[in-house]
């Protein structure tokens, strides 16, 4: 029984103590993010990719606007994976979900809301972006992802290499027809 109740005061005392630095941990997080007086340059091709909420760096109204151009002139990364929805070893290539972040201030992001063009949408941990390098892959194979073919932005994990994301959790975070990313 008095392990119990060390076991039960140790649970409130953890549960209150981070209620009470966690505004703090945020607000010094806020600070850290370097205030840029620079807006990102405009986008001169259609508009791929749209990125809204915490951001620091926008180019129209409070949204990142991103063409074809714009992704890739970020540093290029690839993975080499299976996929559940493709058949054998597939060569992606694209920017990593990371530097995209980076470019637009999003240093304080909790989660990222991904929509698709079919509507999809769902919640990613922005910890998965640090943890895994996932690319938002722009080929596939060396040809570009079309429209109708989960173009044209895949979110893609390096599967294989990572056993533990080898489930339906992280396998509904591969967002195909990606077109927007919102910052939580
Ligand atoms: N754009 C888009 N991406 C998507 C989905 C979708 O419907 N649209 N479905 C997600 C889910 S829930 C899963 S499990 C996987 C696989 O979807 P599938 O079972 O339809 O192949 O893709 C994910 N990515
Ligand atoms: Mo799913």
């Amino acid at each position: 029984m008095p392990a119990l109740l060390v076991a039960l005061g140790l649970a409130l005392g953890l549960g209150l103590g981070s209620g009470l630095t966690a505004p703090q941990a945020r607000a010094q997080e806020a600070h850290a993010q370097p205030v840029r007086a620079q807006d990102l340059p405009a986008p001169t091709g259609p508009v791929l990719l749209t990125v809204t909420g915490k951001i620091a760096r926008t180019n129209q109204n409070d949204a990142a606007l991103f063409d074809e151009a714009m992704l890739l002139a970020l540093p290029r990364h690839r993975i080499e994976t299976t996929t559940p929805w493709t058949d054998g070893r597939k060569v992606f290539e694209g920017v990593r979900l990371e530097d995209v972040l980076d470019q637009v201030g999003a240093g304080a992001a909790v989660t990222l809301k991904a929509r698709a063009l079919n509507d999809y949408s769902i919640d990613i941990p922005a910890s998965d972006a640090r943890e895994f390098d996932m690319l938002l892959a722009l080929r596939m194979d060396g040809k570009p992802l079309s429209r109708r073919d989960k173009g044209p932005i895949w979110i893609v994990y390096p599967r294989d290499s990572v056993p533990r994301i080898q489930d339906e959790r992280y396998d509904s975070r591969w967002v195909w027809q990606l077109n927007g990313l919102d910052i939580r």
